[in-house]
């Protein structure tokens, strides 16, 4: 009997050691991970500028919304790709990506496939550590990160995808309905769902939090990560928001935005704002949108021909007009910046090549006129030091091909910058497109001028 209880003893006294030692070793591997990085080298507000590690950050960016796709180890991912894309990024002078965090899962067809989410609360642990991946592989590239969190539009499910799971009603994809009056209100109402809103924060706190699988680091201590990013494109509603919808919006923003600091205060947070297009042409509600305390940046995204501003069947005869109207567009952004006192950043634009086609081999001459010439635009007041803080252009498309004769993307195709909601090949610049790739080159030389 006394054998056994001195046994006991012992074997007790084991599993204490071995608790002991669990709990020191766990919390040296913990006190590890959450080693923050130096606050110099997080991007940082001065004024109506970015700063990192004590020196000017302007962004030269690209938008590769399915970069964590590639970072995963299942047959989705590619990451020989991943290297190669980042690689040769890095050679162009880019120095800033903006990507999608999360996906949710949509029976629709323009979606991409698998989704991070499955459900609420389903996450697909594969695909979040490409995630992972992905951002370790930046950080040895000392590249810097937008990670968006959701998405006004269907491509990714989005927030009309948290309302099907929230009443039950089936996705509607507008590429199908047409009705896309109809979608932005469905999207829109996700602000004013509590269930949508509760389980939104939980994914928010999710990622925020989220420790790497690879490098050991906290997220929120992973100083690649420049900002954390509401969502892709939000909207206040359709053409028709209401006052009483642009007050929802704008407390959406604040409360959200609020609450992301209070996981993370290191990071940048941002909207993803189109800019006016995107705020129902309305100026005080995108400033009301972006005034909040903890929103750090304004946003703003430029589409010429999705706004019917040219005609991509006639882009040399409706060119005069359609630039005419982005110029101003460019330019007047930077203005509410100033009003603001906040830096933009111009996060998306982009134009179809020659004739609107999507094959690779068209030529893209119209494209880089305009690439050109809103660099041109931008330079100067980047120069003078006005609020202009940089740039991400839509999209990168890289080494990615298609072989489907109609450009719709089917799963298991490569992932492209054109999300599956649209013809693969109608924005995205691929590694063969010379002509661009040396413009914005030449651009990134020039923004490298400034951080130094
Ligand atoms: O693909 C689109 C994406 O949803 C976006 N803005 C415009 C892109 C091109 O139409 O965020």
């Amino acid at each position: 009997m006394k054998k056994i209880i001195y046994f006991n003893k012992v074997k007790n006294l084991g599993i204490w050691a071995a608790i002991l030692g669990l709990c020191f070793s766990s919390s040296a591997f913990a006190a590890d991970a959450k080693k923050a990085e130096p606050q110099q080298a997080f991007v940082k507000v001065k004024g109506t500028q970015f700063e990192k590690s004590g020196k000017p950050y302007y962004i030269a960016g690209t938008n590769m919304w399915y970069a964590g796709y590639l970072g995963a180890a299942s047959k989705v991912g590619n990451r020989a790709r991943l290297a190669k894309e980042l690689d040769t990024l890095k050679s162009l002078g880019v120095n800033n990506l903006r990507v999608l965090a999360v996906s949710e899962k949509s029976d629709i067809n323009s979606v991409v496939k698998p989704a991070t989410t499955n459900g609420f609360g389903n996450y697909d642990e594969e695909l979040l550590k490409g995630l992972d991946y992905f951002m370790a592989e930046v950080a040895k590239r000392d590249m810097t990160v937008v990670l968006y969190l959701n998405n006004y539009w269907q491509w990714s499910g989005g927030m009309s995808q948290y309302m099907s799971w929230v009443d039950g009603k089936p996705m509607q994809d507008p590429n199908v309905t047409k009705d896309w009056e109809g979608f932005m209100a469905r999207s829109a109402s996700f602000y004013q769902s509590a269930k949508a809103q509760e389980e939104y924060r939980k994914t928010i706190k999710k990622i925020v939090t989220r420790v790497n699988t690879v490098t050991g680091k906290s997220y929120v201590d992973d100083a690649a990560i420049m900002s954390w990013q509401l969502a892709n494109e939000p909207r206040p509603g359709n053409s028709k928001a209401s006052d009483k919808e642009k007050q929802i919006y704008v407390d959406w923003i604040n409360g959200v935005t609020a609450y992301i600091k209070e996981l993370d205060p290191h990071h940048l947070v941002s909207t993803g704002s189109e800019g006016l297009m995107g705020s129902v042409n309305d100026a005080k509600l995108l400033s009301d949108a972006h005034s909040g305390k903890h929103v750090d940046y304004m946003t703003y995204h430029m589409w010429i021909r999705n706004w019917g501003w040219i005609d991509k069947t006639n882009l040399e005869g409706t060119w005069d007009a359609g630039w005419a109207k982005g110029h101003a567009y460019l330019l007047s952004h930077i203005e509410l910046a100033k009003k603001v006192g906040k830096p933009i950043v111009l996060e998306e634009f982009g134009l179809d090549r020659d004739g609107g086609a999507y094959d690779i081999k068209t030529t893209t001459k119209i494209r880089d006129r305009f690439y050109q010439q809103v660099f041109d635009v931008l330079w100067t007041p980047m120069k003078k030091g006005e609020p202009i803080a940089g740039y991400n252009f839509w999209a990168w498309n890289g080494a990615a091909r298609t072989a489907r004769p109609n450009y719709w993307w089917q799963e298991g195709d490569d992932y492209m910058g054109d999300p599956p909601q649209e013809e693969q090949g109608m924005y995205g610049i691929f590694d063969s497109d010379a002509s661009t790739i040396a413009i914005i080159k030449r651009f990134n030389e020039k923004i490298h001028s400034l951080n130094q």
